[in-house]
């Protein structure tokens, strides 16, 4: 019996990670900091990963084979605004994990999730980076998760058994509107619903960037636990698509698949100051070793989170009109 145990269960990756596991016969126990609706089909704790000792209580009732860490303060605004709780979290919350996977399942299998943001500095060569690009991160978020890198990567050389994945952009229903694909497909779900004027308000629209449906994502993490007895010749991956997409042509693409028409308007408040113009990875490790390849085209991808947005936008309207 596989059984797994996923942190940060109720996150935007978490949550369609939890479906595809479920679907692909894994016993799964999730972790949640918050509530999470209960259901038959898995076990859910309630969880603080900076918690050691409830950490070990809960590896040692699950006794897990596989483990994916997902939890994580992944806000790159509440990483500045907030520091100590970025790094307490990121890299003493995996501490905590790993030193329970030790203690209590030490033949457990482990995909930590790390992020592309750990490159920085290095994407300002404009080219595709690979997983042997330097890593020279830009804000204390992409700081912290090379720090779990390096601790991850001492207990893989001393004791543990596991994989790193760098995951770049990932698009998808559940995901924030602080994100680009996000905001514009709830934007223009709440022109079409008369609930916004018919104004798109973006930031800059010229930056290239790596961008990935997150059930390509979540695939590409169920293939590298379950990659031929997880014998792995390197133990970092990029997860990415390894093409550049300008923003503006998603933006084009999105305003296609709607028949209202929408204007563009630039929000100077949206453009920050340090970006980056190309962040783009290259996915050759992965395709050579675990055969993974991206299966969503841009156009689907966009197109299903813009009717996530319409759904969402619509029960708005009607939650509204009842009460
Ligand atoms: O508060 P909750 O239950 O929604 O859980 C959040 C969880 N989390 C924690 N869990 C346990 N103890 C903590 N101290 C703690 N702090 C945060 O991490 C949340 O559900 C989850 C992260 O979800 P998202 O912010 O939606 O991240 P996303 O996009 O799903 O990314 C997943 C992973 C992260 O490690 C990123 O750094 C990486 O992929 O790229």
């Amino acid at each position: 019996m596989k059984k797994l145990l996923l942190t940060g269960a109720n996150g935007f990756v978490g949550s369609v990670l939890l479906e595809r596991l479920l679907n692909a016969g894994y016993q799964v126990t999730c972790t949640t900091s918050s509530t999470k609706s209960q259901s038959r089909d898995y076990e859910c704790i309630n969880l603080d990963i900076r918690d050691g000792t409830a950490v070990e209580n809960a590896v040692k009732k699950v006794k897990p084979t596989h483990l994916i860490h997902l939890a994580a303060i992944s806000n790159v605004a509440t990483s500045f605004s907030d520091p100590y709780l970025t790094w307490e979290t990121n890299v003493l919350g995996t501490i905590n994990l790993l030193e329970a996977i030790k203690s209590q399942a030490p033949d457990c299998f482990s995909l930590f999730v790390s992020s592309s943001e750990v490159y920085g500095s290095s994407f300002k060569s404009g080219i595709p980076l690979d997983e042997e690009s330097k890593c020279l991160p830009l804000n204390p978020y992409a700081a912290s998760k090379l720090a779990t890198e390096a601790a991850i990567g001492q207990y893989f050389a001393t004791s543990l058994r596991g994989v790193i994945a760098r995951p770049f952009n990932h698009i998808g229903p559940g995901q924030s509107p602080d994100f680009v694909t996000a905001s514009f497909a709830k934007q223009i779900a709440e022109i079409e619903n008369l609930k916004q004027a018919p104004i798109i308000h973006v930031g800059n629209l010229d930056a290239n960037r790596d961008f990935l449906d997150v059930h390509d994502v979540c695939r590409a993490y169920i293939k590298l636990l379950e990659h031929e007895d997880n014998t792995f010749p390197h133990n970092i991956y990029n997860i990415c698509s390894g093409k550049p997409y300008k923003i503006k042509n998603l933006l084009e693409i999105m305003l296609s698949q709607s028949a209202t028409n929408i204007d563009v308007k630039l929000d100077h408040a949206r453009l920050r100051p340090s970006d980056i113009p190309f962040a783009v990875g290259c996915n050759k490790r992965i395709a050579t070793d675990v055969n993974w390849q991206p299966e969503s085209s841009i156009e689907q991808t966009l197109g299903s989170l813009l009717n996530y947005w319409r759904k969402h936008s619509k029960s708005a309207v009607l939650r509204n009109q009842v009460s």
